[in-house]
Order: C-alpha cells, then structure tokens, then sequence
C-alpha cells in the first residue's frame, strides 16, 4: 500500500483545539494523580471506559479534520493512553506504524491516526519524532513487539530507517496531529521534570480496516451513519461499554 495518502506529501498534519489548553492540562492533573501511585504507563481504549476519552474522540476540532481525510463516515477501532513518568525508568515507543501489527492492517485511503496531547510535549519530555514522507514507502517489515508490557497493538522494531531523518513534533496540551498510518514514528523517554500524557486514535472509514487474526475489531461508531450499519459495529453496542 503505496502512494501519497490523505494528508499530503507530509503524511502528517497539526491538528489545534482538539480542547482548550485548560481542558486538555485539567485532564492530564486528574490523571496524573490517579496513575501516580501504581506508575501506569499505559491505557488501553480508555474511550470504553472513561468518559473524557470518550469526549476527546468526540471533539470537533479532531473530527472535522479526520472527515476531510477520509470522509463522514468514521469509527474509531483503538486508543492508547500514553504516560511518560519523569525521573523513572526509560519508556521509548520504537519505531512503528499505526497501521499494521499482528492483529490488524489498516487501508491508508481509509484510516488515519491521531495523537493528542493532554500535557505539552517537548523533546526533553519525549514528544512524538516523526519521518515525513514515510509513509510513501508503504508498510514495512517489523519485528514483534519488544516487550509485551510496553505499548501493545504496535508493530515495532522496524529496521532500515535513518534516525537523523526524524523530525520532532512538539506539541502543546489541547493541541495533536493526524498522521498517516504508515508514517513511521515513535518518542524518547521523558528526561524532562514534568509527566507527559497523550492520547493515540486510530479512526477508519468502513472498509478501512482487515483483521488479520480473527479478531474482534470493537468497533466504535464516531461520526455518520455508515457504520450504524455495519454488523462488526453491533458488538460494541452489546457489550455495552460504559465509563
Ligand atoms: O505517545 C507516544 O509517545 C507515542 C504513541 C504512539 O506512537 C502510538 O501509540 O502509536
């Protein structure tokens, strides 16, 4: 899966006001003091749980953005949480794409990524680094995952890519991008004294995703009526996930 892709030569696009800095730093204070304690790195679909996640990946700032990527029609299918700790052990997300691992290949015509920054993120704090235009060389071969208690559903470990290419992308809090899900990116540890916390989405247009395990792909319906109707949609409803 070659080619251009929804958002230009690049394959990564600012996305501003997905909330209000206040919003956005409000957040990441209540967050940050209920994973203090037990050090939590990583929240997996915080939006079938908790209801600012579910908020965020509602936002019209966000969603306007990914429609004119790929269309009305959008379900989100994962997200991440992402908390860097300062002053404790290394956490470095390695090279990947969002669109492809084990479980699942995303059609990039069809899917977009997005991250949003609940605190800002500099490069002392370890915000994104990103190549772009790295999406046009199409999915690339990776390793398994490194640590399964890392950030899991990534494909990483991916080999031959010039690390003075990458371009870092701070961010303030309320703030994010869109990336391509081929663009290949990853973050540093936090070396920095403040905690740093986004949010990782990926959104799909129907028929934008293959499972490639069997999987259940929990669907979860954002915008349009398109997947209202779509019978991979009917479990998430059924399960009734609830903050
Ligand atoms: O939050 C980060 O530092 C990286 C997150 C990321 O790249 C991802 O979840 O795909």
């Amino acid at each position: 899966m070659t080619g251009l892709g929804p958002l230009g030569p690049a394959g990564v696009r600012r996305v501003r006001g997905w909330a209000t800095r206040a919003a956005a730093t409000a957040r990441a204070a209540h967050l940050t003091a209920a994973y203090r304690a037990g050090g939590m790195e990583v929240v997996r679909n915080p939006h079938l749980t908790a209801e600012w996640a579910r908020h965020a990946i509602h936002s019209p700032a966000l969603l306007s953005a990914v429609r004119r990527a790929i269309g009305p029609d959008i379900a989100v299918e994962n997200t991440f949480l992402v908390i860097k700790w300062p002053g404790r052990r290394p956490f470095e997300v390695p090279w990947h794409q969002d669109g492809i691992n084990d479980r699942i290949v995303l059609d990039p015509r069809r899917s977009v990524a997005a991250w949003l920054a609940l605190t800002d993120a500099d490069e002392t704090t370890g915000c994104l680094r990103v190549f772009p235009g790295s999406q046009r060389r199409g999915y690339l071969a990776y390793d398994a995952e490194p640590d399964a208690g890392a950030v899991r559903g990534r494909a990483f470990g991916i080999a031959g890519v010039d690390p003075s290419e990458a371009r870092p992308l701070p961010s303030q809090a309320g703030d994010g991008c869109l990336m391509d899900v081929r663009l290949v990116h990853g973050s540093d540890s936090n070396t920095g004294t403040g905690v740093r916390i986004g949010l990782n989405i990926r959104f799909v247009a129907p028929l934008g995703y293959t499972v490639r395990d069997g999987s259940d792909p929990s669907l979860y319906p954002v915008s349009g009526t398109g997947w209202q109707l779509h019978p991979s949609t009917r479990s998430i409803h059924e399960r009734g996930a609830r903050p």
